[in-house]
């Protein structure tokens, strides 16, 4: 006898002994091991005793059928009857039980709504009314390092989860508000968005431990919800969302997800796109003018544009402003070369322990950038974490 024959018994065994028996029978491989724990010399009390307990559970109406697993039919049962000398009463009764292939294909359909309806997809945002259609802004975020713990007293700057999630949001805030109207933005985050890249506060080729608060879910959670709501936020002022989620050296594989997705979070959103290209170097053209961004771990300023130009040889032929966008260095840096005008920016994150151990003391900015079609760059507001906190 096993378990599944005596589900559902426990609430006719109103006496001790019956309880004791039941519980017996549960815990025991065989109802001669039962007997054996109940300290009984035969099994034939446990089988009396049984015997009792469903017929009392009969003559409350209890049906066999209610054990039949989801999916599946009854398909005939089984009784073992004891002899008419004994007492005639039922010792065991199996439910042979069939798949039902229409209520299991239903059971399917069912958990593949559910599991449709939790994924995330973001609902479309009413369309702002119409912008200037030759501008668009650029916004700036780079080595923005969610996760990362900065303790003041060391570095100059507290920074850890709660500090990054309310300044990013302000930032933003205030950079939208303040910016010109544009038709299309894009923003452009340049890596280094998550400060670590799995379960140990490491850095991915080293292997040095870093500062972190803390919990590598709860960086993820914020990072997701940031972004989020700096998309939505964005979709209010342009017609256009462009995102460009670039890879950093310290989330080469947080990027790829945060690129993937963004695209799938989006895609019933006409309004934005997402650049998921997995090279390092990106892309994006408005008329006559070409905005190239990396992040800055692969290649530096100095010996970069023959890169993009090469790597986008028709978007740069057919543009005639280039501009390369970087992080990674955490302070400013801009040179003009032959081929288009290169940019290392800093970031709005405060330093953390090892930067300030090896003297690095870079201002904190980010900056709106906006280009118009025909003439490239046309204005910059750039904006530091004093102006919005
Ligand atoms: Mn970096």
């Amino acid at each position: 006898m096993n378990y599944s024959d005596i589900r559902g018994l426990d609430k006719y065994a109103d006496t001790e002994i019956e309880k004791r028996v039941l519980k017996a029978v549960k815990e025991n491989p065989t109802v001669e091991a039962a007997a054996a724990a109940l300290g009984y010399a035969s099994p034939r009390t446990v089988y009396s005793r049984l015997a009792n307990i469903r017929a009392k559970a009969k003559a409350a109406g209890f049906d066999a059928s209610e054990f039949v697993p989801a999916g599946h039919t009854v398909q005939g049962l089984s009784t073992l009857v004891r002899l008419p000398e004994e007492d005639g009463s039922i010792a065991l009764q199996w439910v042979k039980t069939k798949a039902d292939a229409q209520l299991k294909e239903r059971l399917l359909e069912e958990a593949r709504q559910a599991m449709v309806e939790n994924l995330p997809r973001a609902k479309p945002v009413k369309s702002p009314r119409a912008q200037p259609e030759e501008l668009c802004n650029l916004y700036i975020l780079t080595d923005y390092h969610i996760g990362m713990h900065a303790w003041g007293e060391q570095t100059g700057a507290d920074y850890d989860l709660k500090i990054a999630e309310e300044l990013l949001l302000k930032w933003f805030t205030y950079a939208i508000k303040k910016s010109p109207r544009s038709n299309t933005c894009v923003l452009a985050q340049l890596g280094d968005f998550l400060h670590w890249d799995g379960i140990l506060p490491v850095t991915v080729r080293g292997g040095n431990i870093l500062d972190a608060d803390n919990r590598f879910q709860k960086v993820v959670r914020i990072a997701i919800r940031l972004l989020r709501q700096i998309v939505t936020m964005l979709l209010k002022k342009h017609e256009h969302v462009h995102l460009i989620m670039a890879e950093g050296n310290h989330d080469p594989a947080g990027s790829i997800w945060l690129r993937e997705m963004s695209y799938a979070m989006y895609q019933d959103e006409p309004r934005i796109t997402v650049d998921r290209s997995p090279t390092p170097y990106y892309c994006f053209e408005w008329s006559d003018t070409s905005l190239f961004f990396h992040h800055g771990h692969k290649k530096r300023p100095n010996n970069i544009d023959d890169v993009f130009a090469g790597k986008y040889r028709e978007v740069f032929g057919r543009t005639k402003f280039s501009y390369a966008h970087m992080g990674h260095m955490h302070h400013d840096k801009a040179l003009e070369t032959n081929l288009m005008t290169v940019e290392q920016h800093r970031t709005l994150a405060a330093a953390d322990a090892y930067a300030d151990s090896l003297g690095f003391t870079s201002g904190r900015s980010a900056p709106v950038i906006t280009y118009h079609k025909k003439y490239g760059e046309v204005g910059r507001l750039v904006i530091s974490p004093e102006m919005v906190l």
